[in-house]
């Protein structure tokens, strides 16, 4: 079934297919940065990464969320087979980033998770935007989906710590270690708060 799967994600042309629709989104949010930064005089978005799961990822959360593990529920079930993950610097930049995504006409926000109003239970923020790509070859034309996280720099420390220490691996059975990783989360988040109360401070002077 894996075999079949990997087949079927790994032709070029599907491949290429998520990668146009991630560079059309990235060439977005690139001009989203450079419009943000004119407004506010500052950088907002510090970095931002892009990558296609990998096909043992693909069938791994297949099999979490108790689907076949084929090529057709891959594409029908999983939102974020194409990824973007931006890092801003603030907290609120998080949400002047999503506002102009949702304004792009171009761009169909499909669905939304708010992850930083509120928190999963690990303690993980972030703002997930599932956005719906067209496009067009030989005058076909399909909606490619492509999930946007979209986090603050604290946010994202945190996101990378967890996924080392314990995200998808079993350290979060170990006494005390859930209930520390989202105890250093909240402490994340309020430092977060801080900083961007110390910026709104700097700004009014
Ligand atoms: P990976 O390896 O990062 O890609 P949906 O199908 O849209 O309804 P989904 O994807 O089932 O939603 O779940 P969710 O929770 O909205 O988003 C899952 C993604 O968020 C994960 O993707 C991670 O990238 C990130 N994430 C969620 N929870 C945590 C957490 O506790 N810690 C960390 N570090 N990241 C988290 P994948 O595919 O699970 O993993």
């Amino acid at each position: 079934m894996e075999d079949k799967l990997k087949e079927r994600i790994e032709t070029p042309m599907v491949q290429l297919t998520y990668a146009y629709a991630m560079d059309v989104v990235q060439a977005k949010l690139r001009m989203i940065n450079a419009d943000l930064t004119e407004q506010f005089s500052r950088q907002v978005i510090r970095s931002m990464s892009a990558r296609i799961k990998k096909t043992d990822s693909i069938a791994k959360k297949l099999v979490r969320k108790g689907r076949e593990v084929t090529f057709e529920a891959a594409v029908d079930t999983l939102n974020d087979i194409a990824g973007i993950r931006v890092v801003c610097y603030f907290c609120d930049d998080i949400y002047q980033v999503a506002d102009a995504v949702r304004a792009q006409k171009d761009l169909k926000v499909l669905k939304e998770k708010d992850y930083v109003k509120q928190p999963k239970k690990s303690g993980y923020q972030s703002v997930h935007l599932i956005v719906g790509v067209p496009v067009t070859y030989k005058g076909q034309t399909k909606e490619v989906r492509v999930e946007i996280q979209i986090r603050s720099f604290a946010m994202d420390y945190w996101a990378e710590l967890d996924n080392q220490m314990c995200y998808k691996k079993s350290a979060g059975q170990i006494e005390n270690v859930e209930r520390k990783i989202k105890a250093y989360s909240d402490v994340i988040a309020k430092v977060d708060n801080q900083m961007l109360e110390l910026r709104r401070r700097i700004e009014k002077m």
